[in-house]
């Protein structure tokens, strides 16, 4: 897999406001916001889309989930609420090949998305 732009930025060879790291997930805020909150949550297995996750993955994926419940307990809007998103592939809104979970908080969120 070509390294892509999220596995640069766990390199550190890209710059990112960094949220939160332990050794299987980084988490940084999204450069181009769509809500008060937005921060993106990614494994630092580089896995493509959602489509390529196996097995072997899903305690890492329920790892990305955790993560996003505790920094939303953490900044303040867990109760009140927020959404996650993971998009897959072109038609799902995917622009980077590198699975990742947007947590989106501090507003009123729309249903449904577009
Ligand atoms: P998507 O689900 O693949 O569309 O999400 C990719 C996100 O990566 C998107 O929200 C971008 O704003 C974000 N992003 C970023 O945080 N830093 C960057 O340098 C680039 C994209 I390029």
């Amino acid at each position: 897999m070509e390294p892509t732009l999220f596995s640069k930025i766990i390199d550190r060879e890209i710059p990112a406001d960094i949220v939160y790291e332990d050794d299987e997930v980084l988490a940084f805020n999204d450069i181009d916001p769509k809500a008060p909150t937005h921060i993106l949550i990614i494994p630092k297995k580089a896995i493509a889309t959602l489509n390529d996750i196996e097995e072997g993955d899903l305690a890492l994926i329920g790892r990305l989930q955790y993560t996003a419940a505790k920094l939303a307990k953490e900044l303040g809007f867990a109760e009140e609420g927020y959404r996650v998103v993971m998009n897959c592939n072109e038609a799902g809104g995917q622009s980077v090949y590198h699975i990742h979970m947007h947590l989106l908080g501090g507003r009123r969120m729309q249903w449904p998305p577009g």
